[in-house]
């Protein structure tokens, strides 16, 4: 799916600001022929939860609504109006002028909807029906119940089986943009490079709608020159004195397709793409002919105020950040971001680990790893069909980034489970068959999953392991720890010698301030001390292709006794302060340079 751009044949209207907002009391059912009785006032794009003074709306698990009014020039109405959400969490109906327009489910994903049938002369009342429930069908997953109250009205509960807040709403932008009525509807752009020649084929698939009888593809470099073109809804294009894009060295062409009529222009889209080529060979993930190495962390969208809701500053510091230490590289944990998100990670050469919102895949996922409770995970979950569907999104919205190196299918799952592979099977198949760039795939793995016990392994290119020796197992004991870290791997490594390994997560809670004469957990002392062991234990292993620790910072999670006010495990606070540990790390990535760090094997 394409992102809506202004281009000389379409243009976008920005449809943030503030909404009316209300939660749905069910007893009395809203009735969308007239504007919602509310005078509640809601910002958009944001979740709603940190918006409201009350508990009640914070928390509340349900139905929630948000209306806006438009209006469209006259001028604009001859075209293709498309009403388009960057994303709705976690499922929305969209009615307009009191008319349903769409249903979508699935949260962290756009979706669009033509309106001109449905739009009226003067003022348009569009309003949208939240749900923020999850369970055992959507993802991410959640135990969901009800129960009744007093007067016998139903009441939800929703039990995360994951570890952040299920923050919702109107989370990313809505716009409406134009289209001709006959229009670019999709474009892939594939780059094949031959490194030695410095010269790449661009290959170019373009879907169009309506009366279209020919396509031109026009090939531009950064400073806007002319570089190649041609004519094709399926075009190759080669590019001699090629630029790539390298890791932290963004370099972004711009793939420009025309669709004609009659040699007349009917409607134009741009899309920016790099040109880079990746491989897994050997125990090795190599960017550019060159063994890549990881630097840098699991994140959240997670600000303060904002909740989930796009943040286009957090997201630009993020990265300065990133930058400033010497990391490359992050993972979508545990979602799709914005697409505004993997825009500017493709012009600063940010490396990202695409993933999609399968967590809790687990059906006692918790905080003991101890626990001996027999699962049965693959018969419980049904979300088979969720999951299809957040992998064709999610690759359908993502497939051109030059910054995407490879695609997470899921976060911890059951995966030592029986009825793993069964189940994983089929998505992997989906994955490879859907992406044009034929990327890597992963999924990261929950301790409980072992070099022996993971039934999965054999789909995956590169081994993600998320990791807690010293803080979840061996608590604060760091020497065990460290012969915990260097048996797994070594296991790993022995068994899967031509599979690239990899840490998606591993770290400790850390109060900002707290200190500790005697490196004790909790204190900023133990994080860096954690995190010197486990580099220490990375640096021996030559199938080692990376270090994404977690969090790049504290984060809000659900309530519980392991969390207080979230999740302390970032190394920066979430105001984006740093802890003691950053400047530890900063020189050690600043030391380890993105390509060619663990030395080509023979
Ligand atoms: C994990 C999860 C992540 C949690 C983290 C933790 O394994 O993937 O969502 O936040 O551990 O801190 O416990």
């Amino acid at each position: 799916m394409l992102y809506p751009v202004t281009t000389p044949t379409r243009t976008v209207l920005d449809l943030s600001g503030l909404w009316r907002f209300m939660i749905e009391d069910e007893n009395s059912p809203v009735d969308v022929t007239h504007p919602l009785p509310t005078h509640d006032d809601v910002a958009v794009p944001a979740s709603f939860n940190d918006q409201s003074s009350q508990a009640k709306i914070r928390n509340h698990v349900g139905y929630v609504w948000y209306e806006t009014t438009f209006n469209i020039a006259d001028f604009l109405r001859t075209q293709r109006l498309v009403l388009r959400f960057g994303s709705a969490t976690h499922e929305a109906w969209v009615y307009l002028n009191g008319q349903l327009m769409t249903h979508h489910k699935g949260g962290f994903t756009p979706f669009e909807v033509a309106i001109n049938q449905a739009l009226v002369a003067g003022e348009n009342r569009l309003t949208v029906k939240l749900s923020n429930m999850l369970d055992y069908t959507s993802l991410p997953v959640a135990h969901y119940s009800e129960t009744t109250d007093d007067a016998g009205h139903l009441v939800r509960h929703l039990d995360e089986n994951f570890d952040f807040f299920n923050y919702a709403g109107l989370q990313r932008p809505v716009k409406i943009y134009t289209t001709p009525q006959s229009y670019v509807e999709d474009v892939a752009v594939v780059p094949t490079v031959d490194l030695t020649a410095h010269q790449a084929t661009i290959q170019t698939r373009v879907t169009t709608q309506g009366d279209i009888d020919k396509v031109q593809v026009k090939l531009f470099d950064e400073d806007q020159q002319l570089v190649a073109k041609g004519s094709g809804k399926a075009s190759q294009l080669t590019l001699t004195d090629v630029h790539l894009w390298q890791p932290l060295h963004a370099y972004l062409y711009t793939a420009q397709v025309t669709a004609l009529r009659n040699d007349e222009v009917v409607d134009q889209y741009s899309e920016p793409f790099g040109v880079r080529k990746i491989e897994v060979t050997n125990g090795q993930f190599l960017f550019n002919g060159q063994p890549f190495y990881f630097k840098g962390f699991g994140k959240h969208e997670d600000t303060a105020i904002h909740g989930r809701g796009l943040n286009q500053p957090a997201n630009v510091l993020d990265v300065n950040l990133m930058k400033k230490m010497g990391a490359n590289s992050f993972r979508t944990s545990h979602y799709p971001y914005s697409e505004e998100m993997m825009r500017l990670c493709d012009r600063a050469g940010i490396v990202v680990i695409d993933e999609v919102p399968v967590v809790g895949l687990f059906e006692s996922f918790g905080f003991d790893l101890n626990s001996t409770k027999q699962d049965q995970t693959w018969q419980v979950m049904q979300t088979a069909t969720a999951h299809q569907q957040a992998i064709r999104e999610m690759i359908g919205r993502d497939k051109n980034h030059a910054c995407v190196a490879m695609w997470s299918l899921a976060n911890e799952a059951a995966n030592f489970e029986d009825g793993a592979y069964e189940y994983f099977k089929p998505l992997f198949d989906l994955a490879r068959r859907l992406d044009p760039q034929q990327r890597p795939c992963t999924y990261t793995s929950i301790m409980q999953t072992t070099a022996k016990t993971d039934k999965c392994l054999s789909l995956v290119d590169v081994i993600a392991l998320n990791r807690y020796y010293g803080w979840y197992v061996q608590t604060g004991d760091l020497k065990a720890a460290e012969k915990a870290t260097r048996d797994e791997l070594a296991l790993y490594q022995r068994l899967y010698p031509n599979k690239p390994i990899m840490y998606t997560e591993y770290g400790a809670d850390t109060i900002a301030g707290v200190h500790s004469n005697y490196g004790e957990p909790f204190s900023e002392e133990f994080q860096e001390d954690y995190y010197r062991m486990a580099s220490r234990v990375f640096d021996d292993f030559e199938n080692f292709v990376g270090e994404q620790l977690w969090n790049f910072a504290d984060f809000q999670t659900k309530f519980g006794i392991q969390r207080v006010q979230g999740n302390k495990k970032g190394i920066f606070t979430r105001d984006r302060e740093p802890k003691m540990v950053v400047r530890y790390l900063q020189r050690r990535w600043r030391a380890i340079p993105s390509l060619g760090y663990k030395p080509k094997k023979a």
